[in-house]
């Protein structure tokens, strides 16, 4: 049978739009199809358009989405019912489903997939290939369908079952119609974050326990990536790829020894530069770029969201990830209920003064599964319901310290041609280069083909930053008459 997934584009324009990087949860379930003998495509539309010809030929439908791409998922469920009038079953998974499984079915999803659905994807499949008895949906944990004209909601085991990432393939990255030979693989080595962060759904979504793809499964991952791809820069997705540093240090040791070294980046919190040993493995195993949630330079905010970072000592690890000539990439979230015009300009100019190298100002998102968003609900401050605008560039909610407006100003049309500025890049490269020709690096973790590229990369990220920012604006002016 064929399977086809769609991944919605993104709404807008954003800081990556460039970098074609697929989210990995229907690579991850249709390889599994595959391995169960179905035939497998996945149409990510920020990648290439999907063939509708090859929708409907498709026995199931998958549909993955986050909350911004979800009212472009649920056009797509309405085209395919009452235009092409398609008969096959429509599956939906991802983070905002999770929380709203109801929204879903209400919008014609045939079946919910709430959480990680490694487990209950090839349950259903096993079920819609064999008995489709409703009864057994029952015991089909986290997952929501219909049964006539109500909806259920099938409870999962108490405690939930997280799965065992060892036991899950590799994803066949070729299933992606359109993706080629890619600048960049993404590759996820773990899930779930011991982080009790109020504006985020991460630990609702996979669980408070950190757990991980063992080191031989990693080192697995790239050779068969490497087979395909050759030595292709990969990017870690995890969500704190640094939350045991102790593994990370492992894992960084076997790709150095493996003899797998390339060009690497992911995602860490920024007190991992407390331990420079992780940094310096990281550094010899390729990691030029981290991506760091900073999320402001206000410590009552931080304080209040559930941080637990000081942001007197940002400065100073900063450092430290420059030191090991690791790039990196700050994340930024403003509209805190402390945040005021001041804190945001304070923040522009820190990460200016900082070197960073690039800079994301994101605004607060009350996204659905995040402590926050049932808070700005009870307090009625949300004020657009249009899940396309819950991308991080647009206010959707009423600030405290500062209006609607002002926030969306300071943010997207202020801060962010601040820190793309061509002076900017210009200071920054400067810099860079003096860093690397004064030795003022480690010497013994310097790496000099990698550090050439990073600076590289830094450039090409600015540039593209800088034209992402440009096409952005424009829509801000509608926007700002909407929210007043
Ligand atoms: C890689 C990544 C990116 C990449 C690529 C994203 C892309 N093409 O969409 C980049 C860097 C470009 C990016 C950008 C953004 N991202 Co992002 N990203 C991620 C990250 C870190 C990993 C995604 C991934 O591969 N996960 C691993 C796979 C296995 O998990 P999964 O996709 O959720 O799939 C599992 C289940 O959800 C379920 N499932 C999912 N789909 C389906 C479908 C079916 C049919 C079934 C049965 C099951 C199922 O089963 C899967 C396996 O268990 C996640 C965090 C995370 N841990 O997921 C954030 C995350 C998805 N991103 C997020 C956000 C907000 C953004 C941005 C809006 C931020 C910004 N403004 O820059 C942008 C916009 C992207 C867009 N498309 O519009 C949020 C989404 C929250 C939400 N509710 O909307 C997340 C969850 C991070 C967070 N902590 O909040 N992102």
């Amino acid at each position: 049978m064929l399977i086809v997934g769609i991944e919605p584009q993104a709404p807008g324009v954003h800081i990556f739009s460039g970098a074609r990087i697929p989210r990995l949860g229907l690579p991850l379930l249709l390889t599994m199809a595959q391995e169960m003998g179905h035939r497998a495509e996945i149409y990510c539309e920020d990648i290439t358009p999907i063939d509708w010809k090859k929708v409907r030929q498709a026995g199931i439908i998958c549909i993955s989405s986050i909350t911004s791409t979800i009212p472009r998922a649920y056009d797509f469920i309405n085209k395919i019912r009452t235009e092409l009038r398609l008969t096959a079953p429509i599956l939906i998974g991802g983070p905002h489903v999770t929380f709203l499984a109801d929204e879903a079915l209400d919008h014609g999803a045939d079946y919910v997939f709430r959480h990680e659905a490694d487990l209950s994807f090839p349950m259903w499949l096993e079920w819609w290939t064999g008995s489709r008895n409703p009864q057994e949906l029952f015991a089909i944990p986290d997952l929501s369908f219909r049964v006539g004209n109500q909806n259920h909601h099938a409870v999962p085991n108490v405690p939930r079952q997280w799965v065992d990432l060892d036991t899950l393939p590799t994803p066949d990255l070729r299933l992606i119609i359109g993706y080629g030979k890619p600048n960049v693989i993404p590759l996820i080595t773990s899930r779930g974050c011991p982080m009790d962060c109020d504006f985020c759904s991460e630990f609702a979504m996979f669980g408070r326990q950190y757990r991980f793809r063992s080191e031989q499964r990693v080192i697995d991952d790239l050779r068969y990536y490497d087979r395909i791809y050759g030595k292709t820069p990969m990017f870690i997705a995890d969500d704190n790829l640094g939350a045991n540093p102790s593994r990370l240090e492992r894992l960084c040791d076997s790709i150095d020894v493996n003899g797998l070294v390339r060009e690497l980046s992911g995602q860490v919190r920024l007190d991992l530069a407390r331990r420079p040993q992780t940094l310096a493995k990281m550094s010899k195993a390729g990691v030029s770029r981290v991506f760091i949630g900073y999320e402001s330079i206000n410590q009552r905010s931080l304080d209040a969201m559930g941080k637990k970072l000081k942001s007197a000592e940002m400065h100073m690890l900063t450092k430290v990830f420059h030191k090991h000539r690791i790039a990196v990439h700050s994340m930024w979230v403003l509209g805190f209920d402390d945040d005021t015009i001041e804190t945001v300009k304070e923040t522009i100019r820190s990460c200016i003064r900082w070197g960073i190298e690039t800079t994301q100002f994101l605004i607060l998102v009350p996204i659905p599964g995040a402590r926050l968003y049932r808070r700005f609900l009870d307090e009625k401050r949300i004020i657009v319901t249009d899940w396309s605008k819950y991308d991080g560039h647009h206010v959707t909610f009423q600030p405290k310290g500062m209006t609607a407006s002002q926030l969306q100003v300071a943010v997207m049309l202020d801060a962010m041609p601040q820190a793309y500025n061509l002076w900017q890049t210009y200071k920054l490269l400067l810099q860079n280069n003096l860093r690397t020709a004064w030795g003022v690096v480690n010497r013994k973790t310097r790496h000099p083909i990698i550090n050439l590229k990073g600076n590289r990369t830094t450039f090409f990220a600015r540039l593209a930053g800088r034209m992402a920012i440009k096409k952005i604006r424009p829509q801000f002016t509608e926007y700002l008459k909407r929210i007043g």
